[in-house]
């Protein structure tokens, strides 16, 4: 039996992983605090205390096991990058960037798409408004792919202002 595509969001608190997960899920309700794993359908929400502290970076790495893709965030709006540099690389799962807020009117995504790029070392980065829904459906067809090669074959092919592939 085919296993689950299944994706865990990481980044900040504050950084829209809420907000994101309820506009994958097209979920209609508001984003609440998680202070705790949450699991809704195939995606997996973390608290932002998970990457704020590295004393959490086990959280991550044992409910990576759980995922087949790891979701990393970056607020347009902030400056710096939580992440320390290469992270992805010590998750041992399929990588996909993603620029949150990038909606705002204090976003910066040349800077954000920087930041992420040395994060992920290599996979592909989607600029995303959960405000106005873009980039929400790369993101969803990412997710179903099932190696870093189909990931890349994806984003050369689909024709669209919101994915990078590095
Ligand atoms: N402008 C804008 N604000 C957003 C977007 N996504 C989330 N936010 C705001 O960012 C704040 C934190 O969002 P939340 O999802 O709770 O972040 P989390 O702590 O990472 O789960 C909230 O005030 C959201 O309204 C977006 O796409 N555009
Ligand atoms: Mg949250």
């Amino acid at each position: 039996m085919a296993v689950k595509n299944r994706a865990m969001l990481v980044g900040s608190i504050g950084a829209g992983k809420s907000t994101l997960t309820n506009a994958l899920l097209e979920r209609q309700v508001e984003a609440v605090k998680t202070q705790t794993l949450i699991y809704y359908d195939w995606i997996v929400d973390t608290p932002g205390e998970y990457i704020e502290n590295p004393l959490f970076y086990k959280n991550i790495m044992a409910t990576a096991l759980e995922v087949t893709h790891v979701l990393y965030l970056q607020d347009a709006t902030r400056k710096k990058t939580i992440f320390p540099p290469s992270f992805s690389m010590g998750i041992n799962k399929l990588p996909i960037g993603v620029i949150t807020k990038s909606d705002s009117e204090d976003a910066d995504v040349s800077l954000a798409i920087a930041e992420l790029e040395r994060v992920i070392t290599k996979g592909p980065i989607v600029v995303t408004s959960s405000l106005k829904g873009e980039g929400l459906q790369e993101i969803r067809d990412l997710v179903k792919c099932k190696s870093l090669k189909e990931m890349k074959t994806y984003a050369e092919e689909t024709p669209s202002d919101y994915i990078i592939f590095k």
